[in-house]
């Protein structure tokens, strides 16, 4: 048994966090009709026996016994209330325990030197405490999982902190992230310098980021909304979900609901291997191995074919993919989770997590198709990582996700350095950090991001400026 904690802090963590557990919930109910509490599930729920007071934990003994109720490996952090008033008050309130909340009153402020210096030290026993509750009901834990945006102050910068925290106290725990980069049309002023910091603090403490920019999710969600436009004119085969894509349309008209599914989505993906059975599955710590290898070069971007954004796909079915489309686009620009595009740039890694009715010698075949398009480092021409998970997302016959450590993680990178060296030149904004913290320390973490770029741009030996190399038409199955 290799338990996960998830550490969900800020807005933006919760709200990725909660759809993920809503669609992890879902997943489950479809595929485990006998309601057996099992390995796979115990990897990221707890079962709990309410009748008692206090509840009891139920151990998975031979994975014969029935689910009571479930509880998420979790801890919920954010610095005010809204968000985890909500959590608590909304559909998913029975997955947590308030005992799992960690809320303060007034936020950080969009500041991350006020997340991470200023509520920090403050908060962190009870964040520690709460982490320690969680681990002494694991069996065998193996990572923490921190969903969190680097553009606020909280998820930012009190994630940074305990990022941090979580390197002291649990060494030997892996630590993975899933992080939202602000977009460039960002309505939080100050999150050029949110991101930087936080950015610099992940290359540090973490060992595996899987970056995702809001742009991107918009930019995907857009597509969807007007090939699902096209769908109803006419047929479709997007192989986009297409479905509750807009939803709420919160602040800074953004799609939030859509967005978030998306990465809620990456998450389904990327733990499916650890929550069902498969022929060949992945467990979380075999990415790190796999797939960094530099130990500040732990930035995965990710693909996901086909891309779903609605958390009821019982309503929305995707439209239907070959299993040779899914391999194309993974690797193709569209489906990427950053606005990035690999095929430009140099491949130092990569996995192809598989979910359904795909097999070793299907993803053989595929990788074999398309590699001809692709720049590799000498070092992983052979060397695809694959997992195989039996149970597809539902409604889907099979999907892929791609988890690829390439040098186009450069752009956003640089693009973030661009961003901070706008504001930093003409010192706007920065008393409100230097209130916390040494200027030495911002100036320190942008250099610390400038060398991760300038480190990914000089590993890209095959970088194609102005063409993409072309990837061998499909074969029609
Ligand atoms: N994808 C996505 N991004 C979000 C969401 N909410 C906020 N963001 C982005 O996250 C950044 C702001 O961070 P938040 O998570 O709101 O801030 P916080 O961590 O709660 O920190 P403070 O509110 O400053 O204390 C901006 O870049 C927003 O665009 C969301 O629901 N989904
Ligand atoms: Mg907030």
């Amino acid at each position: 048994m290799r338990e996960i904690i998830t550490v969900q802090v800020g807005q933006c963590g919760n709200q990725i966090g909660c759809r993920f557990w809503e669609l992890a919930l879902k997943e489950h109910a479809a595929y485990n009709t006998k309601a057996r509490y099992d390995d796979a599930l115990s990897s990221f729920f707890q079962n709990v026996d309410t009748r008692h007071e206090p509840a009891i934990k139920l151990p998975v003994g031979d994975g014969k016994g029935s689910i009571r109720a479930l509880k998420a490996r979790a801890v919920v952090v954010d610095m005010e209330e809204g968000v985890t008033n909500e959590l608590l008050s909304g559909p998913m309130r029975d997955v947590f325990d308030t005992k799992q909340f960690i809320t303060g009153q007034s936020g950080s402020g969009n500041n991350w030197a006020c997340g991470s210096h200023h509520y920090g030290p403050m908060y962190r026993d009870t964040l520690l405490e709460a982490v320690r509750r969680q681990a002494e009901d694991a069996d065998s834990l193996q990572s923490f999982l921190l969903l969190h945006s680097l553009g606020g102050g909280t998820g930012s910068g009190l994630g940074s902190y305990m990022l941090g925290a979580l390197a002291d106290e649990y060494p030997d725990v892996y630590r993975f992230s899933v992080s939202v980069f602000p977009s460039e049309d960002d309505d939080v002023v100050t999150s050029p310098y949110n991101a930087m910091l936080s950015c610099a603090a992940l290359a540090e403490h973490a060992d595996c980021v899987m970056p995702v920019e809001n742009q991107a999710l918009m930019d995907i969600v857009t597509s969807i909304q007007s090939k699902s436009l096209g769908s109803q004119r006419g047929s479709s085969l997007s192989g986009l979900d297409s479905g509750d894509v807009g939803g709420r349309a919160g602040h800074g008209g953004k799609p939030w609901d859509g967005m978030n599914g998306i990465a809620a989505n990456l998450l389904l993906n990327l733990t499916a291997g650890m929550r069902f059975d498969g022929s060949l599955n992945v467990d979380i710590n075999e990415i790190t191995t796999n797939l960094v290898p530099f130990p500040k070069l732990h930035f995965l971007l990710s693909s996901m074919s086909p891309v779903a954004v609605s958390a009821d796909r019982g309503r929305n079915i995707p439209a239907p993919r070959t299993m040779d489309q899914i391999f194309t686009e993974v690797f193709g620009r569209d489906r990427q989770l950053a606005s990035v595009d690999p095929r430009r740039s140099t491949y130092l890694a990569c996995a192809l997590m598989l979910r359904g009715g795909v097999n070793i010698s299907d993803a053989n075949r595929n990788v074999e198709r398309l590699r001809r398009g692709l720049k590799m480092a000498h070092w992983v021409s052979d060397g695809f990582k694959v997992g195989l998970c039996d149970r597809a997302p539902v409604g889907t016959p099979y999907s892929a996700l791609c988890l690829a450590n390439n040098c186009a993680m450069q752009r956003p990178l640089d693009a973030m350095n661009e961003r901070f060296g706008k504001l930093r030149k003409r010192n706007v904004y920065l008393h409100h950090y230097t209130e916390y913290m040494d200027l030495a320390d911002i100036d320190g973490a942008a250099e610390c991001i400038q060398d991760l770029g300038a480190e990914y741009g000089r590993l890209d030996i095959a970088r194609v400026p102005d063409t993409v190399p072309s990837i061998e038409p499909l074969g029609i199955r």
